[in-house]
């Protein structure tokens, strides 16, 4: 569960990153391909190559959809709902797949924050992005 000071921080922390939702969403983006070169096979129709427009314009929408959950923190299923239809009925993303994303965008907030990445901002945007995580995950029969 997500305390009233995770939410605050969480808050603060997606105002500061607002201004760079392309960068700081294509460079998670592309150490999830790097790191984790499995979860390539689910873009086989993107030029993953650095920089490239797809990752960059892909990596902009994961991270403005972040941000809107980031204004629902009180009513994160209803915020993602049709994004978890999307990955549950369309996509069919295997469910391990969200922590490897999330871990990656920790460490782009951590590069990025440098000291403001504190770990109470960690442990909130630990939550966050497991919260998310379950709601992408909660249609999957
Ligand atoms: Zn996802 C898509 C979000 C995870 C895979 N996605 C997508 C989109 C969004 C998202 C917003 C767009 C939609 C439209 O267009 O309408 N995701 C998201 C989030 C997350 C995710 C928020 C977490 C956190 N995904 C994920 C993962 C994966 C994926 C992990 C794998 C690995 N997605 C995907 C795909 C797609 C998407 C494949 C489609 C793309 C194209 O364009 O084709």
């Amino acid at each position: 569960m997500l305390t009233a000071e995770d939410k605050k921080l969480i808050h603060q922390i997606w105002e500061k990153a607002s201004g760079h939702l392309e960068d700081f969403g294509a460079e998670a983006l592309e150490r999830m391909f790097i790191t984790y070169p499995q979860t390539k096979t689910y873009f086989p129709h993107f030029n993953l190559q650095h920089g490239s427009d797809q990752i960059r314009g892909h990596g902009k929408k994961v991270a403005t959809a972040l941000g809107n959950a980031a204004k629902n923190l009180d009513n994160l299923s209803q915020s993602l709902s049709e994004l978890s239809n999307l990955h549950a009925y369309n996509l069919r993303v295997d469910p391990v797949n969200f922590k490897l994303l999330s871990q990656c965008f920790q460490v782009v907030l951590a590069v990025h924050l440098g000291k403001d990445y504190t770990p109470e901002v960690h442990s909130a945007f630990d939550k966050f992005l497991s919260a998310v995580a379950s709601v992408l995950a909660e249609k999957y029969r």
